[in-house]
């Protein structure tokens, strides 16, 4: 199994989120990923790669996100300290947005203030800009197949043109799409986060090649909230190609693990010739801003299941914010799914 490592990812280390009405630490942090390494230093599973972004990944990400977005992305920083020279300090955190799903404000007459375009282009004020992030989002992924990227910042919340829950370019998303672009005809993605893949099954919803499937907190309590209720089956060309199995908050292994099973199901019948699986560790019992109770052996559990579906797979890091335990949960996925 390859494993991916983009060595820009330390770039983007934000420094505080707005929690429930102040500013916080971020808990989507640098250290995250040391974690993970360490351990596959104690416990190598595969030879470390870290390549430079790939030709077909970038053509993939073009596919996948919107041109004025990623433009939007490139130049943010230097836009930001444009706006003040003291944002230099700062990190670009959204405090206005319009809530286009109302109709209440025009989305026509886009704003040049970047204050106003950051609120345009993300969904939440927990997902800091600053100067590394679009370094560190652009190299997140080669299209490898059998392969793990050990993806930072993670992706599965980020659509086809924003960003949002710690994520800006979705990985998972552009992986898929570099399969499909490889001449893959069916890829399933099979997101094991804590918290919906609303980035994901957005940029696909509306296509029968490529499957969506998660399992996760139930959006009624939990983040993202506005996305991943189980009726949200696809739509059009896309119609029966989605599929959500929310849990409620303080899920334990057995019940995770009976509806995992019909997650592989679903996978199953699709019949893909591909796998992507975005990865979460924030299903842990220790996770501090979750509320599953997987316990570090489970994610060799999760590794073994995986396997048994008999696909070239690709992994993509996202959640996971226990940090000093994040290492062990992900390699127990991998160490399980080598077998
Ligand atoms: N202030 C992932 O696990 N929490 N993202 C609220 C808003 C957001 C989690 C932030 C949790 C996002 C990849
Ligand atoms: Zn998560």
């Amino acid at each position: 199994m390859k494993i991916f490592h983009n060595t820009l990812h330390a770039e983007h280390a934000g420094r505080q989120e707005m929690f429930r009405g102040r500013l916080v630490d971020c808990h989507e942090v640098p250290d995250r990923l040391r974690f993970v390494l360490d351990e596959l230093q104690r416990r190598p599973v595969g030879p470390l790669l870290t390549p430079d972004a790939a030709l077909e990944v970038d053509a993939a990400m073009a596919r996948v996100h919107a041109p004025d977005y990623l433009a939007f992305l490139a130049s943010a920083w230097h836009d930001w300290v444009a706006l003040d020279p003291s944002n230099a300090e700062r990190d670009a955190l959204p405090s206005v947005w319009p809530l286009a799903s109302r109709h209440a404000f025009r989305t026509d007459a886009p704003p040049h203030n970047f204050a106003a375009r950051l609120g345009q282009y993300a969904f939440d004020s927990g997902t800091p800009l600053m100067a590394g992030s679009w370094a560190a989002a652009q190299a997140g992924l080669d299209g490898e197949r059998f392969a793990m990227a050990l993806t930072r910042p993670p992706g599965h919340h980020a659509g086809p043109d924003y960003m949002g829950g710690y994520c800006f370019i979705n990985n998972a998303a552009v992986a898929a799409q570099a399969l499909r672009d490889g001449g893959v005809q069916r890829v399933a993605v099979l997101d094991v986060d804590y918290h919906h893949g609303n980035g994901t099954q957005t940029c696909f919803y509306e296509r029968s090649d490529v499957l969506t499937v998660s399992l996760h907190g139930d959006p009624r309590t939990e983040y993202p909230f506005f996305l991943g209720h189980a009726d949200e089956r696809g739509h059009g060309a896309g119609e029966g190609f989605n599929l959500n199995l929310p849990l409620p908050r303080g899920t334990g292994f057995d019940v995770w693990w009976a509806t995992l099973q019909t997650a592989l199901q679903a996978v199953a019948d699709f019949a893909p010739q591909a796998l992507v699986v975005p990865l979460g560790l924030d299903t842990f019992e220790g996770d501090p801003i979750s509320g599953f109770k997987l316990r570090s052996a489970d994610y060799l559990q999760l590794g073994r299941a995986l396997a048994q579906l008999g696909l070239p797979t690709v992994l993509t890091f996202e959640g996971g914010y226990a940090v000093a335990d994040v290492g062990v949960n992900t390699v127990n996925v991998l160490e399980g799914l080598k077998g």
